[in-house]
């Protein structure tokens, strides 16, 4: 029964992505935007900004006569997703069933809290990105969606941390590519560029990865399921965990899966560190004031340990 209404509710949401004629492509200047930003002032914006807003608006869904019925959780939901979300922040619909709700976002960056530098590996909308710069002193963001990127510079923008993030565009994967050949060479300048504008000095900076990739589908939590990292897109989650620790040298590694992964295979994954580590903690994530199992986040090397687990809350 679960089942059906999962798979139902989420397969006509996906068949709607690809539906030109969708309701999405519904002009917004029919509709009374300012009503569902109602803290945004567009006149106090440069030309600049009022430009940007404008031309990020067709990508995005804004106002629920825009919404597939089977997406309004989420637009009810917006307030948790981005508590500023009135002051105007923007998502495109991928962004709005994939961002990682502000409360567990703010939980994971109190967990990546450092003076150096996180990575995001798979920035999105900036959900993540946000709550990091406000617990680290730099982040850098890096999406390979051009659009996706502007979001989540607008977004930061609208929480004023957007100076605190190193917006990159580009492919992860080819990055990860770039710092094994990086590393395999004998070391240069420190302010040689790297790859789109990472230095050598970046890269020394780097306390923590952030991994929240996609999860390769919409039927990752299926009844009795256990979800495998072999789903993770575009490659498998343990050579993608494996290949960020040998490109980042580290082993503080922070991955945002579905609620249902295989344990066995978290655990398995502390083999790939240097020396191979026994811990990982995962962490359950829940939302709707506790009432719903969201998601997970495993954490790996020092943010594994040193874990209280009667008062590291991040309500604390
Ligand atoms: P969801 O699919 O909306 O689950 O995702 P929900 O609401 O529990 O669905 P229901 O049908 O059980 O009611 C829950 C959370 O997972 C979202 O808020 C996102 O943070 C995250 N999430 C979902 N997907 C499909 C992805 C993904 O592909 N990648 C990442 N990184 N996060 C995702």
């Amino acid at each position: 029964m679960t089942k059906k209404r999962k798979r139902s509710s989420i397969a006509s949401y996906v068949q709607h992505l690809d539906n030109p004629s969708s309701s999405s492509s519904t002009p917004h200047h029919h509709l009374n935007l300012s009503a569902y930003h109602p803290d945004l002032d567009l006149a106090s914006l440069t030309p600049t900004l009022t430009a940007e807003y404008h031309a990020l608006l067709p990508h995005c869904l804004v106002h629920p006569a825009t919404f597939p019925p089977n997406m309004l959780k989420y637009w009810r939901h917006r307030h948790s997703l981005l508590s500023l979300y009135s002051a105007g922040c923007l998502l495109d619909e991928q962004s709005w069933f994939s961002i990682t709700p502000e409360s567990v976002a703010f939980r994971i960056a109190r967990r990546c809290a450092s003076d150096g530098v996180v990575v995001d590996l798979f920035a999105g909308a900036g959900g993540n990105a946000i709550q990091f710069a406000m617990t680290c002193s730099r982040v850098i963001a890096v999406e390979v969606d051009e659009v996706k990127l502007r979001l989540a510079r607008w977004n930061a923008r609208v929480y004023g941390v957007e100076d605190r993030i190193t917006f990159v565009h580009g492919d992860s994967m080819e990055l990860l590519q770039r710092l094994d050949e990086w590393r395999s060479q004998p070391a240069g300048d420190s302010d040689q560029e790297v790859w789109k504008g990472i230095t050598p000095s970046d890269l020394d900076s780097v306390q923590a990865v952030f991994l929240s990739p996609p999860w390769g589908g919409v039927d990752y939590a299926l009844p009795n399921d256990i979800y495998s990292l072999n789903a993770v897109q575009p490659i498998h989650g343990s050579t993608l965990f494996a290949r960020v620790h040998a490109a980042f040298h580290t082993n503080n590694i922070a991955y945002y899966l579905p609620r249902n992964t295989s344990l066995p295979e978290l655990s398995g994954l502390t083999t790939a560190l240097t020396p191979p580590q026994p811990n990982v903690k995962v962490e359950y994530n829940y939302v709707n004031y506790g009432t719903k199992l969201s998601s997970l986040t495993a954490y790996y090397g020092a943010l594994a340990t040193d874990w209280d687990d009667d008062t590291d809350d991040w309500r604390t």
